[in-house]
C-alpha cells in the first residue's frame, strides 16, 4: 500500500516553485507525467494546491505584489494571532504588531533618505526583529544584505563590501566582531546598533541607537508604498557558491513566495501549524522555508536563537510546535541524546530540511514518533529543486523518468576528479543512466521572466554557474555543483558536493576562501584545503595541508590566529604539516590524493594534527587517536 503512493514529487516538475514558471500546458503534461508515476490522494491534494498557487503567481505578476503586500493580507485576517515567538525571551509578536514595527523600520528608513533599489546590510543573530527589519525595508523596497553572524574579520569586510549597502544594522551581540572591521569598513557606511550599548561604545563604533531611533518613528501605515512588483529584488542571501568567498545570491519576491509555497503544498502544512525554527535567518531555509509560512500563510514560527539539542524537544511542547525544520547535523545531534520523556510527548508530526542521512532516517522517526518527514534539495540562487513528499527513505526527490523530456533539470556524466563535464561527439552533455552520479543541471530561459536565473549581485559570479550546449546547441543551463543519483524509479539520492566547497556543519566551506585565509596567517605558505569523510559523521571534516619549510610551525599560534580569522564552521579540524605542498600538476588533481589518504597517520611520513573540541588544542593524531575518531569514540 504504502509503495503504491509514491507521490514524491519534483520540484523540477510538478514542484509548485517552478509549476508556475511554466506554461500551463507544460503544467499539464507534467502532472500527467507525475500522475502515471505516482497516484495516490496526495496526487490530487498537490493537484488543487498547484491549481491555486499558479492562478495567484499570475495574478502577484499582474497585481505588482511584493512580500509586504501579500503580508498585509495576511495581517488583516487575523491581527492578534501570535506571528513570530522568540524563544530567548518568550516574547510573542502579533501579526498587528510585526506590521507595526515593520512600518515604523520603513519610516525610519525613509528618514534616512534610502530609497527603492537602495541596500542595507543586516548583520544580528536570529530574533524576530531581523523579519520586522527586512520586511520593514522592502516596505518602501530597500534591499536587505543578510550576513552571516558567523563570519569575522575578512570574510565579514568582504561581504559587506560586495553588498554595496548605505547602511548597516548590527546587533549589540555583535559589537566586538564590528569592532575588529570597524575601520576597514570606512565611513561611508552608516551603523546602527539593535540592542543595548553602552554610550561609549556606541561613540567608538559611530554607531546610532535603533531601537530608540524606531520607538520616535511616525506611527501608522506609510503613505507612499514602494514602486517596485514581484519580481524586483527582495534581499540578498550569502551562498558560498563553488569558488572563491560568499557570494550574494539575490531573492526576488516570487522567488521567496515559490520557496514558501513550494514548502506549504509540498510537505501540506496547515494554516494552524506552530514551525519550530532553530535554523538560522541569513539562509534561505530559515528565513523563507520557515519564517515564510508565517508571513504568507500566516503560520505561528517560533524562533530559536541558536540550536540546542537538549532543548529542543521541550522547546516544542512549551511552544506546541507540530512541524520542526532540520538540517541534518541536527537530527544526529538529537539522536546523540539520552533518552528523555519530553522526545515523544511532544505533537510533531512533520520535519522539513535537508541532509538527513539514511543511516539517520528511521531511527529519527521511530525514536521521537515524528510522521513525515519532508526532505528537500534546493539551491536558494537555483531552481532547481527537488523535493521527496512521500518519506521514500533517503530520497531527496524524485523526478519522473517517464517523460524526462518535461523536466529542465537533469543529471549529466561528470569527471569526478576534476569536475569537468563529460561532452559527447557533439558537444553536448552526457545524461546519466540510474545509478550513474551526475550533476544536477537545470535549463535556463532567459526570455520569459519568470524562468530567468535571478543570479548574483556578482556578474563575474553568476557567469561561473552557467554552462553552454548541454541539452541542445546553443542552450544554457545552471550548475547545481550537487553530484546525485537516480534509480530505476527516478528518485534522487545525494551523493556529494563537487568542486571547491564542503559542507560541515550545515554551512558549505568554501576551501579557496579558507585557503587564502590560512596562507595569509602564515606568511603566504602554500596551503591545500580539502574535506574528508569520517565514519558516521555528516559532510566533510576540514582538512589543511601546509607546507612548513622552515619547521618552526606552532599549533598553539596557529589555532587563536584561526579562531580570530574563520568561523568555527571553518577551522580546520585536521592537519598535515609537511616540507612542501606539491602544487605543481593541476591542484585538484593533488587534493584528491590528499583526500584520499585522509588523517590516517600510516599514510604518510607527514605530522597530522586534530584539533581536539574538548581540550581546545591541536593534537598530534597516533594510529590510536586515530582509531577512536574512526570509530566514533572521539567527538569531533
Ligand atoms: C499549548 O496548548 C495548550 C492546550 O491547547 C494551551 O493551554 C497552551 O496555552 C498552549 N501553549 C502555548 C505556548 O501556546
Ligand atoms: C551551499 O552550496 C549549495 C550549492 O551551491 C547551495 O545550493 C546551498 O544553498 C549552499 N548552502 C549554504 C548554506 O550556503
Ligand atoms: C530546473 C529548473 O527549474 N530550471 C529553471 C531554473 O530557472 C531558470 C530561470 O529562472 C529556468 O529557465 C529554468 O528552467
Amino acid at each position: 500500500m504504502h509503495s503504491t503512493a509514491r507521490a514524491s514529487l519534483s520540484l523540477g516538475s510538478l514542484g509548485l516553485l517552478r509549476l508556475f514558471s511554466v506554461p500551463w500546458s507544460w503544467s499539464l503534461a507534467a502532472s500527467l507525467g507525475v500522475y502515471l508515476g505516482t497516484g495516490g490522494w496526495r496526487y490530487l491534494y498537490v493537484c488543487r494546491g498547484l491549481a491555486t498557487t499558479f492562478l495567484a503567481l499570475r495574478w502577484h505578476v499582474r497585481n505588482r505584489s511584493t512580500i509586504p503586500s501579500i503580508f498585509a493580507q495576511t495581517v488583516a485576517m487575523h491581527p492578534d494571532k501570535a506571528a513570530l515567538v522568540y524563544e530567548a525571551t518568550g516574547e510573542t509578536w502579533s501579526f498587528s504588531q510585526l506590521d507595526r514595527l515593520s512600518d515604523a523600520v520603513a519610516h525610519w528608513a525613509l528618514a534616512q533618505g534610502w530609497a527603492s533599489g537602495d541596500i542595507v546590510a543586516l548583520f544580528m543573530e536570529s530574533r524576530p526583529l531581523l523579519v520586522a527589519l527586512w520586511l520593514g525595508l522592502a516596505k518602501v523596497g530597500v534591499e536587505a544584505a543578510l550576513i552571516n553572524f558567523n563570519l569575522r574579520r575578512d570574510s565579514l569586510t568582504h561581504c559587506m563590501g560586495v553588498s554595496g549597502a548605505r547602511g548597516i544594522v548590527f546587533g549589540a551581540e555583535l559589537a566586538d566582531a564590528m569592532e575588529e572591521v570597524s575601520e576597514s569598513l570606512g565611513q561611508s557606511m552608516v551603523r546602527f546598533c539593535a540592542g543595548e550599548l553602552s554610550p561609549e561604545r556606541l561613540a567608538s563604533l559611530a554607531a546610532h541607537p535603533l531601537d530608540q531611533l524606531l520607538g520616535s518613528a511616525p506611527q501608522g501605515p506609510l503613505s507612499r508604498t514602494c514602486n517596485k512588483g514581484f519580481n524586483d529584488r527582495l534581499f540578498y542571501i550569502y551562498t558560498s557558491g563553488t569558488t572563491g568567498l560568499p557570494k550574494a545570491a539575490i531573492v526576488v519576491h516570487s522567488r521567496y513566495y515559490r520557496i514558501a509555497a513550494f514548502g506549504y503544498y509540498a510537505f501540506r502544512i496547515r494554516p494552524d501549524d506552530i514551525i519550530y525554527d532553530c535554523l538560522p535567518l541569513y539562509h534561505s531555509a530559515g528565513n523563507i522555508m520557515g519564517v515564510g509560512q508565517c508571513l504568507l500563510y500566516g503560520l505561528t514560527v517560533v524562533v530559536k536563537k541558536k540550536f540546542s539539542a537538549s532543548r529542543f524537544w521541550e522547546d516544542c511542547i512549551k511552544y506546541n510546535c507540530t512541524v520542526v525544520q532540520y538540517i541534518g547535523e541536527i537530527c544526529r545531534y538529537l539522536l546523540s541524546q539520552p533518552v528523555r520523556p519530553s522526545e515523544t510527548q511532544h505533537q510533531v508530526r512533520l520535519a522539513v530540511g535537508n541532509g538527513l542521512r539514511p543511516s539517520v532516517w528511521e531511527a529519527f522517526m521511530q525514536r521521537f514518533r515524528v510522521a513525515q518527514i519532508g526532505e528537500f534539495y534546493g539551491a536558494t540562487e537555483c531552481n532547481c529543486s527537488i523535493a521527496n513528499m512521500d518519506g521514500k527513505v533517503g530520497a531527496c526527490g524524485f523526478n519522473s523518468r517517464i517523460l524526462p523530456g518535461v523536466y529542465p533539470i537533469q543529471l549529466v556524466q561528470v569527471d569526478e576528479e576534476s569536475m569537468e563535464l563529460v561532452r559527447d561527439r557533439h558537444g553536448l552533455c552526457v545524461p546519466c543512466r540510474p545509478g550513474e552520479p551526475g550533476l544536477l543541471v537545470g535549463r535556463i530561459n532567459q526570455q520569459d521572466p519568470l524562468r530567468r536565473f535571478d543570479g548574483y549581485a556578482s556578474k563575474d559570479a553568476t557567469k561561473k554557474k552557467i554552462v553552454h550546449d548541454v541539452f541542445r546547441k546553443g542552450d544554457s543551463a545552471y550548475l547545481s555543483g550537487d553530484v546525485l543519483v537516480m534509480d530505476e524509479l527516478g528518485y534522487m539520492f545525494f551523493r556529494d558536493r563537487s568542486g571547491d566547497t564542503f559542507r560541515w556543519r550545515g554551512e558549505n566551506v568554501s576551501t579557496t576562501e579558507v585557503e587564502g585565509t590560512l596562507s595569509s596567517l602564515l606568511g603566504q605558505t602554500d596551503v591545500a584545503v580539502y574535506g574528508v569523510s569520517v565514519p558516521g559523521v555528516e559532510g566533510k571534516a576540514g582538512m589543511a595541508a601546509i607546507a612548513d619549510r622552515t619547521g618552526h610551525f606552532d599549533c598553539g599560534t596557529f589555532l587563536r590566529e584561526v579562531q580570530r580569522a574563520l568561523p568555527p564552521y571553518a577551522r580546520p579540524v585536521f592537519l598535515r604539516i609537511s616540507t612542501h605542498v606539491d602544487t605543481t600538476g593541476t591542484f585538484k588533481i593533488q587534493k584528491t590524493r590528499l583526500q584520499r589518504e585522509g588523517f590516517d597517520p600510516r599514510h604518510s611520513t607527514d605530522q597530522i594534527y586534530f584539533l581536539n573540541p574538548r581540550a581546545g588544542r591541536y593534537e598530534g593524531v597516533t594510529e590510536e587517536l586515530y582509531s577512536s575518531i574512526v570509530e566514533g569514540r572521539m567527538s569531533l
